[in-house]
């Protein structure tokens, strides 16, 4: 097996200047931490990241850093301090940061700040490149990096590329403000598989997906036009034999022991976070103070340790931020406190890791209210630490963690009254039930940790590979296509069946804008002018359209999906007795369905009528299909009729109409040497149905079909057809100068 490639905004290791040296140590946030522990259990893995400095200030010994960092098997990429400020300060965590934590009114939209995610995320695709070999997995991370993925697949179109979003991905009506939305989700498309900690945020992305750019999912498989795309949820674990055993840690012991000295018997309340407008930390002081307010009894028994991690210093919001709440905690210490008791204890900084275990094994509660959050190790590695069962976690519904960690008190952050009714049944909790309740919990992050988490990804990876390949293998090969051309030119009997919207032209959104361009109708001509040659247009379009644009090339046409032909010089005929009396009591119902979604239409043909949807929203077009399916169902049964599901349409028709059946009108003669069908949507499978085994039946797109072969889009098909052509024309002039 290859490499591991991980790549994140961060590396595990920070560079950082103290007196003029070089001190490297390890980074803090849930990102290294839960990577890092995956580290040091798997081989094979290189890291990119930033180390953290600014290139202005290790000029000279960057190829000192670089080596020490190497040997750790870490690969920096070094930015620039207009870097930090435009890439990661700005788009980072001005625009992205708040928009998808719905902060909308802290977004800033700044050009100069896009362009530096972009150059910062090639910068990242040239240090990929640098150690990539073929094998290798490169699974990248969070929202820095949105736009790699498609970077590296561009350079690197074979790659297996994973990508993890750790913060929660917004609904569609909050990203859809971004002005770059549509080169994000590209950028993230590139990937083989999205993770997302869960199902709601890959439900929003999917929806995203959809309505800005078009394509379809089922059981969440993307269909590009050329690839699939695998998005899932998997929430993130810890290592919680680390947290489990780290209370028998002598240091951490040592730590237990003097904080208890100092807590003196108290009630201990306990939260940590980085500064961050995201995490509650005002809500949850007005919560406390609440608390404090109608629970007199428990003033001067509890201390809340109000642990603020510095982050982030460089942004103003931040900082304004951290006055308020140090504000708050001032006003709150002052209101309650007296000579023997403080009721929050304050820490603005960074604490060590057994000061932390310490703090997560002595509180009673843990108070984790963030108004939103991708995930929250914090609140994990809280109960993976109460080894005996003891402790009280309350958990804000805003927090990707709650939806796993659901025996805990699960708040509403907004609602400070309900936290502070929290607290109080926290503090009140009987023994038993805390121990019951943590068990449950313990059980289940033991079970899911981040071992099993990163597994359970590069396991799924591997697996949309695999379904990559089942569905690739499919697509049309230059060598498949010589045998194609190689078919034709020797036959002497050709038959083509033809589909033409998506087939030989692209979608439009209006179907009468698809009319054929002069090249295409050239090349119908010269391929319906070899006297060898059947060429059958096979569309769904109405009679008087398939006319206007196709004859005088010398081509058959078949209407209405099956509903009438037109041989070749001849007139247009049913292809049995139809009816079109029913259209006045299904036409109601359709335009009720019109009225109530925005963006579709009713397309009249002679024998049925077609419900397109191809301007609305897919997610609720795809609702009301299966609404209206149940609706004409009862009806159309009665009437003779059956329900055809097409591109981005419903329509509505004769039984027994369809194109297998005008197919074998042709295919019945009998004689065929050579026989080519293609296709792109649901109606044309009727047609590779009929055709037999030694067919070349041809689908547009990476749908499933029952065709031989795939091709990405029209364009291949046009290549194809014009080969066929001058591939004849070659043959047939070699041959005449041959017998001259
Ligand atoms: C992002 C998402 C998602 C923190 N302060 C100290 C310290 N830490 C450690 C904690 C924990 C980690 O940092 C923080 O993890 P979180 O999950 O709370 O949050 P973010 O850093 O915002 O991370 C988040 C996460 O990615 C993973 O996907 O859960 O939603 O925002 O491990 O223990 N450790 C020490 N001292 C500190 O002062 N020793």
């Amino acid at each position: 097996m290859g490499n591991l490639i991980i790549v994140s905004n961060r590396l595990p290791v920070s560079v950082v200047k103290k007196g003029g040296e070089l001190v490297f140590r390890e980074s803090v946030g849930g990102v290294a931490t839960g990577l890092n522990a995956l580290r040091r259990r798997v081989k094979n893995v290189l890291w990119i990241g930033w180390p953290g400095i600014v290139k202005e200030n290790i000029r000279g010994k960057e190829s000192y850093v670089t080596e020490k960092l190497r040997s750790l098997g870490l690969y920096p990429v070094f930015l620039s301090k207009k870097d930090k400020n435009a890439f990661y300060y700005g788009f980072c965590n001005k625009t992205i940061w708040p928009l998808f934590h719905y902060f909308t009114q802290y977004v800033i939209l700044n050009k100069n700040y896009w362009r530096a995610y972009e150059r910062v995320n090639k910068m990242y695709l040239e240090a990929v490149l640098e150690v990539y070999s073929p094998g290798d997995i490169i699974w990248v991370h969070d929202y820095h990096l949105m736009l790699l993925p498609k970077l590296i697949r561009e350079a690197l179109p074979e790659a297996t590329i994973g990508f993890f979003l750790h913060i929660p991905f917004p609904s569609f009506e909050v990203f859809r403000m971004l002005p770059w939305r549509k080169e994000i989700l590209e950028g993230l498309l590139g990937a083989d598989l999205i993770g997302f900690h869960t199902y709601d945020y890959a439900c929003h992305f999917l929806d995203s997906v959809s309505k800005l750019l078009g394509y379809e999912h089922s059981l969440g498989y993307i269909y590009l036009k050329d690839r699939v795309v695998k998005v899932d949820a998997f929430p993130m674990g810890i290592d919680f034999e680390y947290f489990n055993s780290a209370v028998k840690n002598p240091k951490v012991k040592a730590e237990i022991k003097r904080l208890k000295k100092r807590v003196k018997g108290k009630k201990l309340v306990f939260s940590i976070d980085r500064l961050d407008y995201t995490k509650g930390v005002v809500l949850r002081l007005k919560a406390y103070d609440e608390f404090l307010n109608e629970n007199p009894e428990f003033r001067e028994k509890v201390i809340l340790v109000l642990v603020v991690v510095p982050s982030r210093t460089g942004i103003k919001q931040y900082m304004e931020f951290k006055k308020e709440v140090e504000k708050l905690v001032g006003e709150i210490n002052g209101k309650y406190g007296t000579f023997s008791w403080t009721p929050i204890w304050y820490l603005y900084r960074y604490i060590p890791q057994e000061t932390l275990i310490a703090l997560y094994y002595l509180a009673d509660v843990a108070l984790i209210t963030p108004v939103r959050d991708g995930m929250n190790l914090v609140a994990k590695e809280y109960i993976a630490t109460k080894v005996d069962g003891r402790g009280v976690l309350i958990l804000s519904e805003f927090a990707g963690a709650s939806r796993e960690l659901v025996e805990a008190l699960i708040v509403n952050p907004f609602n400070t009254d309900e936290v502070a009714k929290a607290l109080k049944e926290a503090l009140t909790m009987p023994l038993d039930e805390q121990v019951l309740r943590n068990k449950v919990m313990r059980d289940r992050l033991r079970r899911y940790d981040v071992h099993r988490w990163a597994n359970a990804f590069l396991n799924m990876l591997m697996e949309v590979k695999k379904v990559q390949e089942k569905l690739y293998v499919r697509r049309l090969s230059k060598e498949q296509v010589r045998e194609i051309i190689e078919k034709y030119r020797r036959s002497s009997k050709r038959l083509l069946f033809l589909d033409y919207d998506g087939t030989l032209v692209p979608f439009h959104e209006r179907p009468e804008k698809a009319v054929p361009d002069p090249g295409l109708l050239k090349l119908l001509k010269q391929l319906a002018s070899d006297p060898k040659n059947e060429v059958v247009i096979i569309s769904g379009r109405d009679r008087e359209t398939l006319d206007r644009w196709f004859s005088g090339l010398g081509v058959n046409l078949v209407a209405e999906h099956g509903a009438f032909i037109k041989e070749r010089g001849k007139e247009w005929r049913v292809i049995e007795p139809l009816r079109s009396d029913w259209k006045k009591a299904i036409r109601p119902i359709l335009e009720l369905y019109v009225d109530r979604t925005p963006g579709t239409f009713i397309e009249e043909k002679e024998f049925s009528l077609v419900w397109n949807y191809r301007k609305a929203y897919l997610e609720e077009a795809l609702m009301r299909v299966r609404e209206l399916k149940d609706v004409l169902r009862s009806l159309t049964a009665n009437l003779g009729l059956e329900i055809k599901e097409g591109s981005r349409s419903l329509e509505i028709k004769n039984v027994g109409v369809n194109k297998g059946k005008a197919a074998l009108h042709w295919l019945s003669k009998g004689g065929w040497g050579f026989i080519l069908a293609v296709g792109d949507d649901w109606t044309d499978e009727d047609l590779f149905e009929v055709l037999p085994k030694d067919a070349y039946s041809i689908k547009v797109g990476l749908t499933p079909s029952k065709a031989r072969f795939y091709v990405n889009s029209y364009v291949e098909v046009r290549e194809l057809l014009s080969k066929l052509v001058s591939t004849a024309y070659l043959y047939n002039f070699i041959r005449i100068e041959t017998l001259k």
